[in-house]
Formats: structure tokens, sequence, C-alpha cells
């Protein structure tokens, strides 16, 4: 694989508890639309690309079912997006657990969101926003509310945001191994500085 290639291939797993709403939101991201059925019980692995930050991204998602939820994916992901519904309370323990997991992992380099589903069903909320927004600072997590079934923009920009974040993350990480004396990197980061210079002249 070249470089470019590994620069620009980010890997995505979605977890949390059953029924939380997980398959829709990768569905919803990925063809747009809402389906309202969804098969359960298994992990789907998808491939997609598209052009972000000027870059053409090609993410690997896998969407996994609770009771085959495996903690090898945790330590194979770059992104890590957990879901909870604001209307079961249970599944906001359920989210809480798997962040620990994360933790323990310790996998330095993954990016989490903490994402509540099913926002628009506000009139019958169990879990309180600030309740989220407080259990994602507690992991160093992106918190959002979303409704897969309401609209797609908002799901798309969590996504993309997603991206981003790994994008950014991926570079002060390169820069560390620069630091570290890797001569690869060292001879990137040169030819970066020359091909920079020549495009002044
Ligand atoms: N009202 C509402 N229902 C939703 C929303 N997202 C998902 N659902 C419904 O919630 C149920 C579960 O959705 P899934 O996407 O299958 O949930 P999941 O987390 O993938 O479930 P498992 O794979 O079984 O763990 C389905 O009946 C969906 O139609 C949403 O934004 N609003
Ligand atoms: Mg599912």
């Amino acid at each position: 694989m070249g470089v470019i290639d590994s620069v620009n291939n980010f890997r995505v797993v979605i977890l949390g508890a059953h029924q939380t709403g997980k398959t829709a939101l990768v569905v919803r991201y990925l063809t747009g639309r809402f389906i309202g059925d969804y098969a359960s019980g298994m992990d789907t692995a998808y491939q997609h690309q598209e052009e972000i930050a000027n870059q053409q991204v090609s993410l690997q998602i896998l969407d996994t079912s609770e009771k085959k939820y495996s903690k090898a994916a945790l330590a194979w992901a770059d992104g890590v997006i957990v879901t909870y519904s604001i209307v079961d309370r249970s599944s906001l323990q359920k989210a809480k657990e798997i962040l620990e997991e994360v933790e323990k992992i310790n996998n330095r380099k993954v990016i989490l969101f903490l994402v509540a589903t099913k926002a628009e069903l506000n009139q019958y909320r169990t879990v309180l926003r600030y309740e989220g927004e407080l259990l994602a600072r507690e992991y160093g997590a992106t918190h959002f509310e979303l409704s897969s079934f309401l609209d797609y923009k908002p799901v798309k920009r969590a996504f993309i945001k997603l991206v981003r974040k790994m994008m950014d993350r991926r570079i002060k990480n390169d820069k560390i191994v620069v630091t570290g004396k890797s001569p690869t990197m060292v001879f990137r980061k040169l030819l970066n500085k020359y091909e920079k210079r020549s495009s002044t002249i």
C-alpha cells in the first residue's frame, strides 16, 4: 500500500446497545435514506469512498451487533462511534461500559464519538442531553444528538467531522513519528518543504 493510500484510509467501528439505531445511522450516511427495518444481530462491513477536505478518503465502516461485538474491533479502529438512545436509559449504561473498554485498550490514535440516537422522540426522552454530554466529556468523546429518521444532513455532518478529526489525529501522529527519527518520515518532510519552495518560485 502506498503512503497516500494509508494516509486516506480510515476504519470506523460503530458500537452500542441493541436496537439503538446503529445500522440506521450507518445506512442513512451511506445511502441518504431511512428504511425503518434493518437486519439485526450480525456484523456488516462497508467500504465507502468520498471526497472530504479536498482529499479522496476511503472509509471502512464496521457496523456491529451487541452480541458479537469484539474487543479486536476496538483495536482495529481509527474512529469509534458509540450509540445510545435518548428513549432507553439502559443504553446509556451500556455506552459507558463500552467507553470503559475503549479506554482500557488505550488505543491512542482512536477518535471517539458518543451519539445519542432517535433525537426526534424528544417527548419520550428518558436520557437528558447533559447526561450524554457529561459522559462524553469523561471519556474525551465528541457528543451529538441525532435522528436518522428525521434528517440526512446532520448525520452526514457528524461523519464528516469524524473523518476530519481522524485526518488531524493521523497528521499529528505522523509528526510524532518524525521527531522519533523515522527516516521515511523525515524524507517526506524534506520533500514537502522542497515542493513548497519550488512552487513559490
Ligand atoms: N424513531 C426513530 N427510530 C429509529 C431511529 N433510528 C433507528 N430507529 C429504529 O430503531 C430500531 C433499531 O434500529 P437499528 O438501526 O436496527 O438498531 P441497531 O442498533 O442496529 O440494532 P441491532 O443491530 O439489533 O443492535 C428500528 O426499528 C429503527 O427503525 C431514529 O432516528 N428515530
Ligand atoms: Mg444493527
